[in-house]
């Protein structure tokens, strides 16, 4: 049996033109051949406005994998917008921490990418910067637009005792980026597992090892089939976390 992973979708909000006007959930192809290529099964759940249906979508999945997209809501994290703030979608915020919440109560893993990443911080008590600009030690460019995600272009030190370098097997590697958030406070619950040189969290995990959580901030979906550790991400969430 391959492992089932559940991926939440995201859906498509600004652009009324297209598709006839219907809202689209989708989720980009870079997680599902990612999980194929390791041998998962991806499973992509529309978002619900009906959060008590959360308990029976996750009975279905053996692992959530939590992908990038919009900024977190900061009201969920206690603060009002910046006018640096991009665009969100509280019915995803919602329903994603629907299922953050239901996974930790049925024992299943969590892979966060990105705003995923962000999103587990903020469930679990944490605080964002809502842009890079709020940063007062930011030296790092952390949007390397236009440059391809297939190349990584900057460093990240791991954690000595991180699972990500047993994982990786190294100490520091690098990264393609994709984010103008970062995580301000680290909720009390997780531990950075990586860092960039301007001190951003780039990975976290969870302080209890019997919460199997791994957040990167980085994006192996984009640069897997070209980067081997990427691959190796996606392969330890479905097989071993
Ligand atoms: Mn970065």
């Amino acid at each position: 049996m391959k492992p089932i992973i559940g991926i939440p979708a995201n859906q498509i909000i600004s652009h009324a033109d297209i598709f006839q006007g219907n809202h689209v959930s989708y989720t980009p192809k870079g997680f599902v051949q990612a999980l194929q290529k390791v041998g998962g099964l991806p499973l992509v759940m529309p978002i619900n406005q009906n959060t008590e249906d959360v308990s029976e979508y996750v009975s279905h999945i053996d692992k959530l994998l939590l992908t990038g997209g919009q900024d977190v809501t900061p009201a969920l994290y206690g603060e009002e917008p910046h006018p640096k703030l991009g665009q969100t979608d509280i019915l995803r915020d919602n329903w994603e921490l629907a299922l953050i919440e239901e996974a930790l109560k049925q024992h299943k893993p969590i892979f966060a990418v990105c705003r995923g990443m962000q999103l587990l911080n903020v469930y679990f008590g944490g605080t964002l910067h809502q842009d890079l600009s709020l940063y007062d030690d930011w030296t790092v460019k952390h949007v390397q637009t236009p440059t391809s995600p297939s190349y990584a272009t900057h460093s990240v030190q791991l954690t000595g005792d991180s699972p990500l370098s047993k994982i990786l097997n190294t100490r520091e590697l690098s990264v393609n980026s994709y984010h103008h958030q970062i995580i301000k406070r680290t909720a009390p619950a997780l531990q950075v597992a990586a860092k960039s040189r301007d001190n951003v969290a780039e990975a976290v995990t969870a302080k209890d090892e019997a919460l199997r959580i791994l957040g990167v901030q980085w994006h192996p979906e984009l640069d897997f089939d070209v980067n081997e550790q990427s691959l190796a991400l996606f392969d330890y969430f479905v097989h071993t976390l």
